[in-house]
């Protein structure tokens, strides 16, 4: 890349009479004429990355970044009058959902920066993650139309267009490319579907609701459409240069499974082996053996595939008959090693008449992994212990990471700039480095608690712009930013803060350092108690935020359409990251490695990376409280939240909040079912089924606990920065080495 020269390029940009979007378009082409010319041609071996979400967030600032010109570009274009921090209007690309997505995109990041070829392969969507404000307290969404910015980062290949057949249409796979920049250029290739407006459905929505069976059948082609296309183009290019010998083909290709959505894929490369090349079934196997491995990233039973064989099926009939045969040569397999029939059943790819994808990726996969420790032994020992018991060199752990480039040095200049003044620039390359800084030293944590300062001022002007309040001064920043869901127990901390509340209404803590909690969650469409949550949360808001008694002392603030530019603001903003799920329920998490990096300390269970988080930080500059994984099996029987709360008086007044009309929920019930769900339970649930209430005494403690720590400005600081200082591990470059290395042996 011809970084001068690209220099003189945007030097020639006028920005006279041009829109926002036109100037854009015209500075992002400017790069794109750059890159192109460097965009590498694939040779060797290489890496795929198959997934239903890429959540790229903007692209714009990341590739100024990575160019090497955006300090210089930001000089440039403000002497001709144009402030470049204009484009943070532009829309996120948010081709996904969360973690799982968001993982994807700091995979493909890492990959690159490191020099490793890892390409995606995914689905362009028309509409990305819906865009959310609230009405009177409530979600509302609305379409996520990202295309109106254009797509200046991405090259649309008709020339490489592919036909995906269904039983009752066929269906058109255009790629479009996006380059991934660092020390080599990667692709990220994104079908779209076209050729009829029923084809056109498949790349128009992310998850489109699936409880009706029209909604189940767009599910599946979205997952068969793109698997199809990237397996069909593999092989295509593979007999092209290597003609049919497909035992070679492992030794060029290797595909990562980022869950089950891509699982069609195994199904579809066994099907060509077999139909058009004429390989025997079990050969087929074999190969895809060795091609294929499988990350999962949730035992949530809820968000384990099944999909109704008779409906995959309807569509696509040869799939079907391909995951049949693929049970049948299973079961010959575990008779073969004496596997009883529960076991048997326990694998079994075909199941009560449903294709069980993650159990078809585990009997295929070379290699299986979970996202952090606890995680992957819960897999071995609980999802998958049948399958561990027979088949246990497959499985691994890799724990995830985030790429400091996105979340440390463009998120956070003033950090970087600390590393740089006190360490030079080498960290940027070998992050490692940061570790050299001594955290004990007086100079460096006054300079730190400067960054803090400068972070948080931002936050509060960005949210202040946003959202029109102002966060007060001189408070803790404590943050819970991810999606809505149960197991996350948003709820809990809401209890919490009501706890908190009355406590300060009783004068009982004159000491207290002014706290603000913001919170950060999309929840899924059709997750009516999410939603619900929301609504609490957003009562409870209105009800701190104006009663006088505590104001300057508390206050809540629920921010509109989270997403990822908005993490770059809050991550490197906030003081403490609340990391609160149910012990054995959040896989690993990312958020509370990207506010880790950023030095906030975390408030937190025993679960996922926040146990790696508070072992490689240290238990003392963390706040780790709660029930652990053992607790809770332990107890699973013997907690009845109605009997246990009556030794805690004051959850009670609490949760009554849910019922005893201190909020409305504008007469829909909605805080009432919360109430059931805790007291009652479901059809489908016990009571409390996560825990809220249990760990909720615990968790206040904790809150306190970073209260009083604040009020000693060195000592927390130095908290956060040993946090900083340690969060080298949780760099995603660290993952992409461990799956280059261990997974997919593919060489820089
Ligand atoms: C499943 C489903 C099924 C119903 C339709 C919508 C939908 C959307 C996503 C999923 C799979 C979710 C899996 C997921 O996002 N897991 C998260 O992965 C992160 C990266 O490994 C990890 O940090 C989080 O702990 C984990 O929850």
């Amino acid at each position: 890349m011809n970084r001068d020269n690209l220099i003189e390029k945007l030097k020639m940009i006028s920005v006279k009479d041009k829109s926002l979007k036109d100037l854009y378009e015209e500075i992002s082409m400017c790069c794109m004429d750059e890159i192109k010319s460097q965009w590498n041609k694939k040779s060797g071996r290489n890496a795929y990355y198959l997934s239903v979400e890429f959540l790229m967030g903007r692209m714009f600032f990341n590739n100024l970044l990575e160019l090497g010109v955006l300090s210089e570009a930001k000089k440039i274009f403000a002497e001709k009058g144009f402030d470049l921090n204009r484009f943070e209007e532009i829309e996120d690309a948010a081709l996904g959902n969360g973690g799982l997505g968001r993982l994807a995109a700091c995979f493909l990041d890492s990959a690159a920066g490191l020099g490793y070829p890892l390409y995606g392969y995914g689905i362009r969507y028309r509409y990305g993650l819906f865009r959310q404000s609230f009405e009177n307290g409530s979600q509302r969404e609305e379409a996520d139309d990202w295309l109106k910015w254009g797509d200046p980062w991405s090259v649309r290949k008709d020339a490489e267009k592919r036909i995906v057949h269904f039983a009752d249409m066929d269906v058109a796979a255009i790629p479009y490319d996006m380059p991934i920049l660092g020390k080599r250029i990667n692709t990220l290739r994104l079908f779209q579907a076209e050729g009829s407006k029923e084809a056109e459905k498949i790349s128009e929505y992310l998850y489109p609701a699936d409880d009706t069976e029209e909604g189940k059948l767009l599910r599946i082609r979205q997952e068969y459409f793109f698997s199809a296309a990237a397996v069909g183009e593999l092989i295509d290019r593979f007999v092209k240069f290597n003609g049919t010998n497909f035992e070679k083909f492992p030794e060029e290709n290797v595909l990562q499974l980022n869950d089950t959505h891509a699982v069609f894929s195994v199904a579809e490369f066994l099907r060509i082996l077999t139909g058009k090349y004429k390989l025997s079934f079990g050969k087929a196997v074999e190969i895809a053996r060795e091609t294929f491995n499988y990350t999962n990233h949730t035992i949530l039973p809820e968000a384990l595939e099944c999909w109704d064989a008779e409906l995959v099926a309807k569509i696509l009939p040869d799939i079907a008959v391909i995951l049949k045969r693929l049970q049948v040569f299973a079961c010959r397999e575990w008779q073969g090693r004496g596997c009883s029939k529960e076991e048997r059943i326990a694998m079994s790819v075909l199941k009560d008449g449903r294709f069980a994808m993650a159990n078809v990726a585990v009997f295929i996969a070379k290699r299986i992994n979970g996202v952090a420790e606890i995680h992957s032994k819960i897999i071995k020992e609980r999802l998958f212990s049948v399958a561990y018991k027979y088949y246990r060199n497959k499985f691994m752990n890799v724990t995830n990471g985030v790429t400091q480039r996105r979340w440390l040095m463009l998120c956070n200049e003033e950090l970087s700039a600390l590393y740089d003044r006190n360490l030079g620039k080498g960290w940027r390359e070998d992050m490692e480095m940061i570790t050299r800084l001594c955290f004990n030293h007086a100079g460096n944590i006054a300079e730190f608690i400067g960054v803090k300062k400068a972070k948080k001022a931002q936050l509060a002007e960005y949210i202040a712009k946003r959202e029109k309040i102002q966060l007060l001064p001189n408070a803790i920043y404590i943050a819970q930013v991810k999606r809505l869901h149960e197991y996350k127990r948003q709820l809990m901390t809401a209890f919490a803060i009501l706890r908190i509340y009355y406590q300060l209404k009783e004068g009982k803590h004159p000491e207290f350092t002014p706290m603000v909690f913001i919170f950060g969650a999309k929840a899924a469409s059709g997750y009516r108690r999410a939603k619900a949550i929301i609504k609490y949360i957003n009562e409870i808001a209105k009800l701190v935020n104006s009663d006088q008694d505590v104001k300057n002392k508390l206050q809540v603030v629920f921010v509109q359409n989270y997403d990822v530019s908005y993490a770059e603001k809050i991550v490197s903003g906030s003081d403490v990251s609340l990391q609160v799920s149910t012990a054995g329920f959040e896989a690993s998490g990312t958020g509370n490695m990207k506010l880790m990096m950023n030095g906030a300390v975390t408030v937190g269970t025993m679960d996922g990376a926040n146990i790696e988080i508070a072992e490689r930080a240290g238990l003392q500059n963390n706040y780790i409280f709660g029930a652990t994984v053992e607790q809770l099996a332990k107890l699973e029987n013997n907690y009845v939240p109605l009997e246990y709360i009556r030794d805690y008086p004051e959850m009670k007044k609490v949760t009554d909040t849910l019922i005893d009309g201190t909020f409305s929920d504008d007469g829909t019930g909605e805080f009432n079912e919360l109430h059931t769900a805790l007291f009652q339970g479901a059809s489908w649930h016990a009571p409390d089924h996560y825990f809220v209430l249990y760990d909720l005494e615990s968790f206040v403690q904790a809150l306190f606990a970073v209260n009083k720590d604040y009020c000693d400005a060195e000592s927390f600081a130095h908290k956060q920065l040993v946090n900083a200082l340690n969060s080298v591990f949780f760099s995603s470059d660290r993952a992409i080495i461990s799956y280059a290395k261990n997974v997919w042996k593919i060489d820089k």
